[in-house]
């Protein structure tokens, strides 16, 4: 018998955590710093409020910043994976420097909250590619060694791309993720179905799931993406905004469930949400 390595015990049992059936709904919570508690509605300030709500309802995983997964442990802790998202920046910056996310916390004290994976934004096409890759693979380096999937949010943005929706352009950055090593990938809705199935195509294999983006103004549109990418071949989504701002933020996620875990079609849940 030749016995597995430690860490590829451990990311296969990690992953195996998040993903259930191969499929996942993760709840995305890293807006505080990268948007600012404006998008936050006014009874939901408080971090203990969203994440016991999302917990309860029973999403596969969050994703969030370190202050946030110490400040709610007791609500999260042995019952939903935790993510931790290590890089990150504020909008509050310059325009120009906002194409680049800093250091936002380290594997290692991830590992020590109790994470199960770890999440790393690389905004291909940037002009700060290259800082962000140095950041990339040292983040993987050391998530690897601990038996940590790491998660890339490929986001193509930079002032050479025009539309960062382009399938071409979401392809690209998908393909770039692949070959940087990322265990799950998170990236943008290119517009339809015909178009998402080809970006899953290039993920050859490697989860991926699509990013939320900005809260609908119907909410069953949303619904309408995530079947798209379901159907697709996606193997979720990581979604923030469209739950934590929606009127109801745990019907949503029921409706989400029920068209990643149990195939339902727009029309049999849209009631949940509207
Ligand atoms: P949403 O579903 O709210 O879009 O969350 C996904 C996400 O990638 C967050 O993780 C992140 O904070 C935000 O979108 C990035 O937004 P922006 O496009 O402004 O950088």
């Amino acid at each position: 018998m030749l016995r597995r390595a430690y860490n590829d015990i451990g990311k296969h049992i990690r992953l195996n955590k998040i993903l259930k059936n191969n499929r996942a709904l993760i709840f995305a919570f890293d807006h505080g710093v990268e948007h600012g508690p404006s998008d936050f509605p006014s009874d939901r300030i408080d971090p203990r409020v969203v994440v016991k709500n999302v917990v309860e309802e029973g999403v596969d995983a969050i994703m969030t910043t370190l202050g946030i997964a110490s400040m709610t442990y007791d609500i999260w802790g042995g019952r939903v994976p935790m993510i931790i998202k290590v890089t990150g920046k504020t909008s509050l910056r310059p325009e120009p420097q906002r194409l680049v996310q800093s250091v936002f916390g380290y594997v290692r004290d991830a590992v020590a909250v109790g994470a199960d994976a770890v999440a790393a934004t690389v905004y291909w096409g940037s002009e700060y590619e290259d800082i962000m890759l140095e950041r990339w693979f040292s983040i993987r380096l050391t998530a690897e060694r601990y038996g940590l999937p790491a998660l890339q949010l490929a986001y193509p943005r930079g002032s050479a791309i025009k539309n960062m929706y382009d399938p071409e352009v979401v392809k690209y950055g998908v393909r770039a993720a692949i070959e940087s090593g990322a265990d799950l990938i998170k990236t943008y809705y290119t517009g339809s179905e015909e178009s998402f199935r080809e970006v899953v195509r290039v993920a050859s294999g490697i989860p991926i799931l699509m990013s939320g983006g900005r809260a609908r103004d119907d909410p069953v549109d949303f619904l309408r993406d995530v079947r798209a990418v379901m159907n697709a071949g996606a193997n979720g989504v990581v979604v923030g905004r469209n739950v934590f701002q929606h009127r109801d933020p745990r019907s949503m996620i029921r409706a989400l469930k029920m068209i990643i875990h149990e195939d339902k079609s727009v029309e049999e849940v849209a009631r949940l949400v509207e």
